[in-house]
């Protein structure tokens, strides 16, 4: 496994490593447990206006950040194991993988001084991967022995009943007990993205504060005393998400409020949002819209269409009730993302005040610079999430990926796609597909899978496949959608954003006969996308194929429909959506 990319400032440590054998002492001897000399624990020097992080620096920590800003409080990083034992509250957002988090939890002391810190009762509050670290052991890679506070294991969601892998989305909580800092959430969605799980037992029944239903019953949090710790992203799951982090972070609120109710079940069908971002011919940033791929007005100057700024229009649809947030480079694959300031200051700027999880993509693969100088592409990934994204998408460089993959049927290991969701974890990642329909009248002309389509060709074609391309749709390649995105699936993809080029713009609705065959044919979940034109041509799509999310651009640009009279469409279809 090769170690994420860890903040500098963990390298700087000097304090004594902890074995693992020593922690399993720790663990079977909790009771006994008293602090080594190297944790002397020193006067608070915390204000009661900070927070500390641990952020061992494996991935988008900038959100939580943001969030905990957003609600009044300074942020201070811990550095050394005695900065967790003398925190006020602390704060530990786990990303990556668990092997991976838990070698540096061990290598620098700091898996000790959460033991202790957690044992002591003192206000603490875990995030998805800082909740499964506080189990046993987990499977993730493994087995490997995680901080052993809680009985269980942490296992992976099982796919073969049809549930989708990674669990990604908007979910419903079954809130099992008093947990505070639950309080408002009531039955509102919020925002989960993993393919690892703890499961209620017996054993640890005193800890689960509310569980959620995906396939099965897994914890979704827990608490004891002042020790919380969530499943789901809190700083990703909007307004109440902040109000999670709000009462964590002011206990003596905790007694107000009371959620109103609404009846939500499971796994919301999520909107999504997306800005195709490029410079205009005078060189600013801004949001564009093509037909067909063609982002130019057809007039005698040519230029650049121009539907708003990136960062005041994902505010808008945060504000307006997106589930999500993608933006595409759209000539990241002619330029160089890195040279590319003004999109990462526009990540920077939205992940501020958006609280809900951003995709960018578009360049996204090893690159040289204009003096030799080499970047890989998990450079280009590591920069986008330490700039505020929680997912990249990959276009370009997953199909010459998956076309080398399906020549050579070994996996090199070495395509952007591997490569970072080696280190980030598959939900990172996720895959842009921009298939072009080529009609055809006899199935067998191709090599690729073909399918009857709903409504014949121009000139009475009764099939068609979906050849994929690159740099934007202009140019082929030898591969199918169908192909591509199992090809990817195996390679690493998380989740499938599925555009296709003979719909985008059109407003005519999304091309079910390419979402039902993608979304049948992989298990990771499906973004559907191009052609809405309507509310009505979401709720087709999700009635029709098991896409688990729909996106727009156009429509959402131009506020001919606005995404709140999607989301009540859907309502009144039955279709569950988060509110
Ligand atoms: O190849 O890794 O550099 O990634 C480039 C990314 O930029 C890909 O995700 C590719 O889809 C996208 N892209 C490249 N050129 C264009 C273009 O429009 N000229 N945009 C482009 C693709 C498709 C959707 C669009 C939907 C919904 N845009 O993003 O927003 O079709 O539109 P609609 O609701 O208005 O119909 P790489």
């Amino acid at each position: 496994m090769e170690a994420p990319p860890f903040a500098s400032s963990t390298k700087t440590l000097s304090f004594r490593s902890s074995s693992p054998s020593s922690l399993l002492f720790l663990r079977k001897n909790r009771l006994n447990f008293r602090p080594s000399r190297n944790f002397c624990v020193r006067a608070s020097s915390a204000g009661d206006s900070v927070v500390t992080l641990l952020d061992y620096g494996a991935g988008n920590v900038r959100s939580v950040r943001n969030a905990i800003r957003h609600l009044g409080f300074d942020v201070k990083d811990v550095q050394t194991p005695e900065d967790i034992l003398n925190a006020n509250r602390l704060v530990f957002p786990g990303v990556g993988a668990f092997a991976a988090a838990m070698d540096v939890l061990n290598k620098n002391g700091m898996a000790e001084a959460l033991c202790s810190y957690i044992e002591k009762d003192r206000p603490f509050l875990g995030i998805c991967l800082g909740l499964q670290l506080l189990f046993e052991s987990s499977e993730e890679k493994g087995p490997v022995k995680g901080l052993g506070l809680i009985p269980g294991v942490v296992g992976r969601f099982d796919s073969s009943n049809g549930f989708r892998v990674p669990h990604i989305g908007w979910n419903a909580l079954q809130i099992r007990k008093d947990s505070l800092i639950l309080d408002d959430v009531g039955s509102n969605h919020v925002y989960f993205v993993h393919s690892y799980r703890a499961m209620p037992s017996d054993e640890n029944k005193e800890w689960v504060s509310s569980t959620c239903n995906y396939g099965d019953n897994f914890i979704a949090s827990v608490r004891r005393g002042n020790v919380h710790a969530v499943q789901f992203h809190p700083e990703k799951s909007g307004d109440v998400g902040l109000s999670i982090l709000r009462r964590f972070l002011y206990p003596k609120a905790q007694l107000t409020k009371k959620p109103t109710e609404r009846k939500v079940l499971k796994l919301a069908k999520r909107v999504i949002a997306c800005l195709d971002v490029r410079t205009n011919d005078k060189g600013d940033l801004v949001v564009t819209k093509g037909d067909q791929y063609d982002v130019r007005e057809h007039t005698k100057e040519n230029e650049v269409r121009e539907l708003g700024k990136p960062v005041e229009l994902a505010r808008q649809y945060y504000k307006d009730g997106a589930d999500e947030v993608s933006f595409l480079n759209i000539t990241g694959f002619r330029d160089f993302p890195l040279g590319d300031l003004p999109m990462l200051q526009v990540l920077r700027y939205t992940s501020e005040n958006v609280f809900v999880p951003l995709t960018v993509g578009g360049g996204i693969r090893d690159f040289t610079d204009a003096n030799g100088r080499k970047y890989s592409s998990l450079e280009v990934a590591s920069e986008y999430f330490r700039c505020g994204a929680d997912k990249i998408s990959i276009g370009s460089d997953a199909v010459y990926a998956a076309e080398e993959y399906l020549r050579t049927g070994v996996k090199s290991g070495n395509s952007s796609l591997e490569q970072i969701s080696r280190v980030y974890g598959n939900q990172a990642v996720v895959v842009s597909i921009d298939p072009r329909r080529v009609y055809l009248k006899n199935p067998e002309d191709v090599g690729f899978k073909t399918i009857r389509v709903t409504n014949p060709g121009p000139n009475g074609e009764e099939f068609a496949w979906y050849q994929c391309t690159v740099s934007g749709g202009r140019e082929g390649r030898p591969i199918g959608a169908y192909e591509l995105a199992k090809a990817v699936e195996e390679l690493g993809a998380g989740e499938i954003l599925l555009n296709c080029i003979d719909c985008d713009g059109q407003k005519k609705g999304f091309d079910i006969d390419l979402i039902k065959l993608i979304s049948d044919a992989v298990s990771i979940p499906v973004i559907a996308s191009s052609g809405a034109g309507s509310a009505e041509h979401f709720s087709e799509v999700f009635r029709k194929t098991n896409a688990s999310a729909a996106l727009a651009a156009g429509i959402f640009h131009r506020k001919e429909v606005p995404i709140q009279s999607v989301k009540e469409h859907l309502l009144n279809e039955g279709i569950e959506v988060r509110i």
